[in-house]
This record gives structure tokens, C-alpha cells and sequence, in this order.
């Protein structure tokens, strides 16, 4: 069982599209382990875009993260990390494969509608920055099982 943080974007949800996107995960049988929809602070986005710190897009990606509010999930499954990037699709556009979420909806890398964690240790990293422990769901407790059971 692993755990994804998976974030629409300010533009994703400017497009109407929380529910539309949230349904794929579902129906791939993927669930929710937690979720808000929220306005991110200058600080969380900073820390959450940490590695691209210094890059010339680092700016950008903290303005736009910041620009409106964003619906931060916590989303699990077997093997959900590596299935849920090939379900975003690549990051550039151009190499985004249709069918999947950036390859059916973005054509600009700047707005890209959604994030999910890259790895085991990012998910890790990125589910602590954006959810306290009892802000998710554990399903290995009974009294929280029950609803899948
Ligand atoms: P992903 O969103 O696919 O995980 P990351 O984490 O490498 O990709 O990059 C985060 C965001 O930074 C991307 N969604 C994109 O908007 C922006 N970005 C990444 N690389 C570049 C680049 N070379 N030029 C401009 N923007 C970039």
C-alpha cells in the first residue's frame, strides 16, 4: 500500500475540473486518505517546490501555486505512486501521451492543472509538508476500515 500527494492546481480548479479529475483516481480504485481545498501560503510553496529553488521558473512556480486555491489530496493504493504519475502524464506537454490527464488537457507547461508526488521519498516529503497525522485517514484501524470493508 503507498500513499501520493496529489494537488489540483489553481487552474484545474479555475476549469471546473476538482470532481472530473478526482473521479479518475477513484475509478482506478484508488482512495482518499485525506483531502482540503486551500489557499497555499508563499511559505508551503516554497518549501514544496524546494529542489527547483534557483531555477529561473522558481518565481513563476511559487506565484501561480499561490494564485488561487488548490484541493491537496492524499490519494492510496497499491503501487499508486508510479500509477498515478503515468495517469498525470510528463510534464512537458509535447511528450504528455493522450489519455492521459496532461496529455488530454494541457498544452502549456506553466498551467498543468495537477501534481503528484514522483516517488516513494517525495510522497513521503510532500504528504508530511501538507497534512498533519491526523488530518488522514488510517484504513489499518478498524474504526476508519469499516467504509471499505
Ligand atoms: P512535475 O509537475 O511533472 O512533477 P516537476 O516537479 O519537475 O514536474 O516541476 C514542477 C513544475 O515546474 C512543473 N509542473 C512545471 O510547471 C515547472 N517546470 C519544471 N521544469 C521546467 C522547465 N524546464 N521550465 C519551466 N518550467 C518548468
Amino acid at each position: 500500500m503507498e500513499r501520493s500527494f496529489v494537488m489540483i492546481k489553481p487552474d484545474g480548479v479555475q476549469r471546473q475540473l476538482i470532481g472530473e479529475l478526482l473521479a479518475k483516481f477513484e475509478k482506478k480504485g484508488f482512495r482518499l486518505a485525506g483531502a482540503k481545498f486551500m489557499k497555499v501560503s508563499e511559505d508551503l510553496a516554497k518549501k514544496h517546490y524546494g529542489e527547483h529553488e534557483g531555477k529561473p521558473f522558481f518565481g513563476e512556480l511559487v506565484e501561480f501555486i499561490t494564485s488561487g486555491p488548490v484541493f491537496a489530496m492524499a490519494i492510496e493504493g497499491p503501487n499508486s505512486i508510479a500509477m498515478i504519475r503515468k495517469m498525470v502524464g510528463a510534464t512537458k506537454p509535447e511528450d504528455a501521451e493522450p489519455g492521459s490527464i496532461r496529455g488530454d488537457y494541457v498544452s502549456y507547461m506553466g498551467k498543468n492543472i495537477i501534481h503528484a508526488s514522483d516517488s516513494p521519498e517525495s510522497a513521503k516529503r510532500e504528504l508530511a509538508l501538507w497534512f498533519t497525522a491526523d488530518e488522514l485517514i488510517d484504513y489499518t484501524r478498524s474504526v476508519d476500515a469499516w467504509i471499505y470493508a
